[in-house]
């Protein structure tokens, strides 16, 4: 983007990105740039580079006007978006004394969009109100009307997935993660049934957005946190994150090789499984295929360890993952207290695959469903970020 700074006029107070590196050239005049507290003056043609994470400002300190540009690398659609808002708030004579929307609601989504966040006794005092205003912003649509009116939409991206089973959002835990991610950060997107061949790691899920093709859950949420300005982990402490960090590993490597024994080894399982690949293939293949992938996937259980045991010896491992996850939770409402976060993605998705589907009777679900905490917290995130799925989730039972 390229902006023209009248003589003397001053840019933003000391701030700092987290998810970009940011280059300022002077296409005329002179700027004065303090990064991590140094000044430097640059002129016509020059240019510097902010690395994320330093804390920087800039102005025109002379009498001559100034034109800049700057870039973002890599680029992000929440600073675009940003600066939709507040060139339509000028516009529109709506931006308060501080050059920000007067409304505090499109405050703290230009803020948050824009991934500008002030250092030091700032960040302590600002970052949990402009979080707070902007959640709700997101809530109650503010955040859309925002977007509408100042053109912010951007093309969906889309989601490749198998399709929708069981009264799930889908039958694999790791689409459901990112589906349930898109829906948390309010970012547009449309589905698509995909062949995991096709997909660029030979697996589901995988997105695509505009020249962006993305494989693997963990990559596409870091995708979308700086390629939207999506991330929901950014008031968590680095307790929280860690402890975030923990059960989500916790619940892609281990429960869920407990649930795909259940689902692909069990007989019982499996012919809910195989429904789900025959509904898919044409009538000749029906027969041959389904049994090759479950060939496939005991393969994999074998290799990752899993397969070596009894079926007492892998539920008991399920039944030791979801009990602490239970104790975790406690009286929360979500993982890591109040507000959900990016662990609630995972959570939500590999527990609601053992918890939901009514049509599955193994003993880990039974163990799961006596788990009243985290039948209560799946029913909570589905009616949260689900609720148009008509598939009602059972209720906790103790049997
Ligand atoms: N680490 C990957 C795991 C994805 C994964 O295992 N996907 C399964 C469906 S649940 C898949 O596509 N399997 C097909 C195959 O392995 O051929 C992620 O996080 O996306």
């Amino acid at each position: 983007m390229e902006a023209e700074v009248a003589p003397h006029g001053k840019g933003p107070p000391p701030h700092f990105h987290t998810q970009f590196d940011e280059e300022i050239e002077v296409v005329r005049g002179t700027v004065e740039v303090v990064i991590a507290g140094r000044a430097q003056q640059l002129r016509t043609g020059e240019r510097v580079t902010i690395p994320r994470g330093t804390t920087h400002s800039w102005g025109n300190p002379t009498n001559e006007p100034l034109t800049i540009r700057g870039r973002n690398t890599p680029g992000s659609v929440g600073f675009e978006n940003f600066l939709r808002v507040v060139y339509g708030h000028a516009r529109d004579g709506k931006l308060g004394s501080n050059g920000l929307p007067a409304s505090l609601a499109a405050m703290a989504l230009a803020i948050r969009w824009s991934d500008t966040n002030l250092p030091g006794f700032g960040a302590k005092l600002f970052s949990p109100v402009i979080g707070w205003l902007a959640r709700r912003a997101e809530r109650d649509g503010t955040a859309d009307e925002l977007r509408r009116t100042y053109a912010c939409e951007v093309p969906p991206l889309t989601l490749f997935q198998m399709p929708r089973a069981w009264g799930l959002p889908n039958p694999s835990p790791f689409c459901v993660k990112v589906e349930t991610f898109l829906r948390m950060s309010g970012i547009p997107y449309e589905t698509a049934v995909g062949d995991p061949r096709r997909g660029p790691k030979g697996k589901l899920p995988w997105i695509e957005d505009g020249e962006t093709r993305l494989g693997d859950s963990g990559l596409i949420l870091q995708y979308l946190s700086v390629r939207y300005g999506a991330d929901l982990d950014r008031d968590l402490t680095q307790d929280q994150r860690a402890k975030g960090h923990l059960v989500r590993r916790m619940l892609e490597e281990s429960l869920y090789w407990c649930s795909t024994y259940a689902n692909w080894v069990e007989d019982d399982g499996w012919k809910h499984v195989r429904a789900v690949f025959e509904r898919q293939l044409p009538p000749l293949l029906r027969t041959l295929v389904p049994p090759l992938i479950r060939r496939n996937v005991i393969g994999l259980l074998h290799a990752q360890g899993t397969g070596r045991h009894s079926p007492e010896e892998v539920y008991a491992l399920g039944r030791a993952d979801l009990d602490a996850l239970e104790v975790l939770l406690g009286q929360n409402h979500y993982f890591l207290g109040a507000s959900p976060a990016t662990v609630d993605a995972v959570a939500y998705a590999f527990l609601g695959a053992i918890i939901e589907p009514d049509v599955m009777t193994s003993p880990l679900r039974s163990h799961a469903l006596t788990k009243e905490g985290l039948v209560a917290y799946c029913a909570r995130m589905r009616q949260r970020y689900f609720s148009e799925m008509r598939e009602v989730p059972p209720s906790s039972s103790t049997s």
